[in-house]
């Protein structure tokens, strides 16, 4: 198919993979990269990257989002109990002894531990050259075509079930279940060199901790970034202290250019985190004139620009500390999203072997 767009923004990769291509730098991850990974795996022993899927708890920590609700099934017109059900074919054929428990669950796919698909952030951006910035994604894909909006009407009201919510017939995160996601696990833990207050953290600071840790990034790398604010987020038993979390944490500084563009000459196919957005989230800077720009210039940078999904709220604490003691810091990381066709994110399972 012929490329969508006349004009790609700068510093972006758009047709690298091809113009119709909706994996971005998962591209890297070839088939070398998962051997590699396996490469890593000497003792056996695993580390789940997730936080359990109710923290941080309520809805304090962003509004926007819903804590996961269980809820009973409804079988033949009845309501089978509260919190799932657990029935018996018994009922229907005395013969049968099996008894049998589902259950039904509504959550914000982006809760807690998550993959941002492709189709999660994009930019108004005039990919046409006609003077009119449109809803446009990674690749060309337009908001109005490919990535139709959920319903405000849900938000509003608060009522998610009533409503429906995006629909991505393209970028989905089935794009990246459906690719596997295992390979080379990289950490770089900052919480070690600058501690677990807020902070941003730019290239040079970067730098210099990849070169104590005598870290080095190859192409292909799934990089993930420990901060400690999910062990702090942990440790509040879902009942999140607001103040204390805003004062916790460091993150990358999307605002440093430098930074940036070594995300992308790095070749790292993706950046994941411990916090909840990866970079560190900053009051909307004040120019003397008006000037439009994004809020969270790193997912710009990543999602929209560069296709490189990010990952958010994993819980990377007991893997950095046994790699720490044990002078390493690569692993097999295996981290499929669910496969749910036109999701914008996914909780997520990672899982660490070392
Ligand atoms: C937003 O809140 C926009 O995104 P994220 O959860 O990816 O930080």
């Amino acid at each position: 198919m012929a490329q969508r767009w006349k004009q790609a923004p700068p510093g972006s990769n758009w047709g690298e993979f091809g113009p119709d291509d909706q994996r971005g730098r998962m591209n890297l991850v070839t088939p070398e990269k998962v051997l590699q990974g396996i490469a890593e795996v000497k003792e056996g022993r695993t580390f789940c990257l997730s936080l359990p899927l109710d923290v941080p708890g309520g809805r304090v920590m962003n509004p926007r989002r819903m804590a996961p609700q269980r809820f009973s099934v409804v079988r033949d017109g009845k309501s089978q109990g509260q919190q799932g059900f657990c029935w018996s074919y018994a009922g229907e054929d005395p013969e049968l002894t099996d008894v049998v428990n589902d259950d039904v669950v509504l959550m914000s796919l982006q809760y807690s531990t998550q993959w941002d698909s492709l189709a999660h952030v994009g930019s108004l951006f005039d990919a046409d050259g006609d003077g009119t910035p449109e809803q446009v994604f990674y690749n060309g894909f337009r908001g109005a075509e490919h990535i139709r909006a959920g319903s405000e009407d849900a938000l509003a009201t608060q009522e998610y079930a009533r409503f429906p919510g995006p629909q991505a017939d393209a970028l989905g995160i089935e794009r990246l279940a459906e690719h596997g996601v295992q390979g080379r696990g990289v950490l770089i833990d900052l919480e070690h060199h600058v501690g677990r207050t807020r902070h941003a953290v730019g290239y040079d600071q970067l730098m210099r901790i990849l070169e104590a840790d005598a870290i080095e990034i190859e192409p292909g790398d799934m990089v993930c970034i420990h901060t400690g604010f999910g062990d702090t987020l942990l440790s509040m038993n879902r009942q999140p202290d607001v103040e204390l979390l805003h004062k916790t944490g460091s993150g990358l500084d999307g605002w440093d250019s430098r930074l940036l563009n070594w995300i992308v000459d790095s070749r790292l196919a993706c950046l994941l985190a411990d916090n909840p957005a990866v970079e560190l989230v900053v009051p909307k800077l004040q120019t003397p004139t008006p000037m439009r720009r994004p809020r969270l210039p790193l997912h710009e940078h990543c999602l929209f620009k560069n296709g490189i999904h990010l990952g958010e709220l994993w819980y990377l604490t007991e893997l950095a500390t046994w790699l720490r003691s044990n002078g390493r810091s690569r692993f097999l990381l295996t981290a499929p999203p669910l496969r749910l066709p036109g999701a914008v994110g996914s909780p997520a399972t990672p899982i660490a072997t070392v």
